[in-house]
């Protein structure tokens, strides 16, 4: 065979074999085969100097003209494939944009956030600035600047989270230790309420849970009076829950306050009739409030023959419940979307 015939075989072959190749990894085969560095025709060409001396010029010219003629093939090739994949993904993966949109799903503000904004805005117009403190607290503020010692009994009524051993550091377990704490830093006249999360180391029922929401009041200034504590917040419930619902004032103790006071609603679930949620009373505990003890004033540098003051605190999940009718204070951290959504209003 002469390396004319060589070249014509080849050609044949290779012309045959890409015009089947139908993949892009055939076409890569076929490159290899004939084209590549151990390829048919590169060896070919490599072994030119071997052939004849009359036969070279001849099958180096063809060799060269093979090589561009498969080169330019391949090319072609290639390019018709990638051409027809692309149509094959544009006809299978199109996206029909006329279909309608997936409506977003919007979240809203949880009842508790919401009843804080209200609060606030309810005590803003009664003058005072809402501010905020720390949930981790020091043992300082959440009880000794309440007039509350280390190893006295009225610290047990607040079943405290301690974060260290020797017990300085806690979980707050009320907002009071804001009193503290803004006294400390402002001169009276003060009015401030104080929203947030406390804890406390207690069973779950209907009405108690152990991560709730409290919002602290606090107002001092001269000859201030009992009077202006409960004109605030029977102002508050009115607002909260329109003038037919019946506030309650009856004496409680805390060891900040003297006079204490315990502040009720009439029960919303049972109308007064009494239920599980109010334990039968007929109604339920929105708060402690109370004239600030002298011996908080002198501890954050009052004087409490000059000065007065009143302060509260209401538990925001309850003053929820009763808005709204919730029978279980523990819905509000369930995170059951079905509870929360009845709350969502639009922005
Ligand atoms: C206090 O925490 C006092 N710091 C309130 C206070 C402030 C009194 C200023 C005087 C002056 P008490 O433990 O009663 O008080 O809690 C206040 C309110 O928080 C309760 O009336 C109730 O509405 C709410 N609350 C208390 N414990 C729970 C609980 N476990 N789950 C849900 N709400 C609670």
């Amino acid at each position: 065979m002469t390396a004319e015939d060589t070249i014509n075989d080849m050609r044949m072959r290779a012309t045959k074999h890409l015009a089947e190749a139908g993949s892009r990894e055939e076409i890569i085969a076929w490159e290899r085969a004939f084209l590549g560095p151990k390829g048919e025709l590169t060896l070919f060409l490599r072994r030119l100097a071997s052939l004849p001396v009359d036969e070279r010029p001849t099958a180096g010219r063809g060799g060269n003209a093979l090589k561009t003629e498969l080169t330019e093939a391949w090319n072609a090739r290639h390019a018709a494939l990638v051409a027809g994949d692309l149509e094959q993904r544009l006809a299978t993966d199109a996206v029909d944009v006329t279909l309608p949109g997936r409506p977003p799903i919007l979240g809203a503000a949880h009842p508790v956030s919401q009843m804080i904004d209200e609060l606030s805005e309810i005590f803003a117009l009664l003058g005072f600035q809402t501010v905020f403190g720390p949930e981790v607290e020091t043992a300082h503020y959440n009880f000794d600047v309440l007039n509350i010692p280390k190893d006295h009994p009225a610290r047990d009524v607040w079943d405290t989270f301690y974060v260290d051993l020797p017990g300085e550091i806690v979980l707050r377990t009320h907002t009071s230790p804001m009193q503290g704490r803004v006294m400390e830093q402002t001169q009276p006249p003060v009015r401030v309420v104080v929203p947030g999360r406390v804890y406390r180391y207690e069973a779950q029922d209907a009405s108690h849970e152990w991560m709730l929401h409290q919002l602290e009041g606090l107002a001092v200034d001269r000859a201030i009076t009992m009077a202006d504590l409960k004109g605030t917040l029977s102002e508050m419930a009115r607002q909260l829950f329109g003038s037919e619902r019946r506030t309650r004032f009856r004496c409680d103790f805390f060891p900040f306050v003297e006079p204490g006071v315990d502040f009720a609603v009439d029960c919303a679930i049972c109308g007064g009739a009494g239920c599980r949620v109010c334990k039968g009373s007929g109604w339920l505990e929105m708060g402690g409030a109370g004239m600030v003890h002298p011996n908080v004033l002198r501890a954050v540098g009052y004087d409490p023959d000059v000065y007065s003051g009143f302060a509260f605190g209401l538990g925001i999940e309850r003053l929820t419940m009763m808005r709204s009718g919730v029978d279980d204070v523990r819905a509000f951290a369930g995170n059951d979307l079905r509870f929360l959504r009845q709350f969502a209003r639009a922005a």
